[in-house]
């Protein structure tokens, strides 16, 4: 079975084209620049081009859904083309191909404007904290849609932190490390039962306060927790708006 992945050239990306194939997947890359390797099986292109999404969807039975513009501070231009328009691209050229599951890489920041609260549920209601997030909740008002409308199965990742590394006192709460990003993937593309689901994208942190339930339930079961690495990290104070609002300091932007 083949899987599509759009942004593949991004962090995640490269991330999860380099591992996934170890867990038994076949890979097609989509990105607007060049994976550079031999035998990769590519396509370049931009996901508002709707020629090139169809090239890139035939024979697939899987998307992972990472192209966009991945930055808090993105203008209203820049999500339009990336995530808006390049969102509902990718969905409708995954419906007419007959791809069966849609793996969205949605973000903390479409709940970010949420006061902070232990265990947060994945479903916590949209308010988002950027017009980011507000593309990240259209994202997975897109996907409710296409798994309620066509049956498709969907899940929706609410990504924390994705780094090597926690970079901030913030991270140690919602890091997702690139090894539990690899798992958390897996465990959508093959989860039996899954028809729509929201889920944390973030590890198992020692200082988390996003429930990861929805995760395990999917098969996802992370195994890294940012503690390892706090040595040197500040402890948030409760004032600091990093610890106030689950989007962090992104609400005074
Ligand atoms: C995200 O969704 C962003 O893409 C990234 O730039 C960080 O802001 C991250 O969330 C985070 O909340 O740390």
């Amino acid at each position: 079975m083949l899987t599509l992945i759009t942004g593949a050239a991004g962090h995640i990306g490269t991330c999860l084209h380099q591992e996934l194939p170890r867990l038994g997947h076949r890979l097609r890359l989509m990105d607007r620049v060049r994976v550079e390797g031999t035998g990769i099986d590519q396509v370049v292109g931009d996901i508002t081009d709707p020629g090139a999404l169809a090239r890139a969807m035939e024979g697939v039975h899987a998307v992972v859904h990472l192209a966009g513009d991945p930055s808090t501070s993105a203008s209203f231009e820049s999500v339009l083309g990336a995530n808006i328009e390049g969102t509902y691209r990718v969905f409708e050229a995954a419906r007419l191909a007959g791809v069966e599951r849609v793996v969205f890489a949605s973000s903390n920041h479409a709940a970010g404007f949420t006061p902070r609260q232990e265990s947060a549920p994945a479903d916590t209601p949209v308010r988002p904290d950027s017009l980011y997030g507000v593309s990240k909740a259209y994202g997975e008002a897109l996907g409710r849609y296409y798994a309620d409308r066509y049956g498709m199965r969907v899940a929706c990742l609410r990504i924390g932190s994705f780094e090597p590394r926690p970079p901030d006192a913030r991270a140690l709460s919602t890091w997702l490390s690139p090894g539990d990003m690899v798992r958390l993937a897996h465990a959508c593309l093959t989860a039996p039962d899954l028809t729509y689901a929201l889920v944390w994208g973030v590890s198992a942190n020692t200082r988390g306060w996003l429930d990861l339930e929805p995760g395990r339930a999917l098969g996802y079961h992370p195994r890294d927790d940012a503690e390892v690495h706090a040595a040197g990290l500040p402890v948030l104070d409760p004032a600091d708006p990093d610890h106030a609002w689950l989007g962090g300091r992104t609400v005074e932007s």
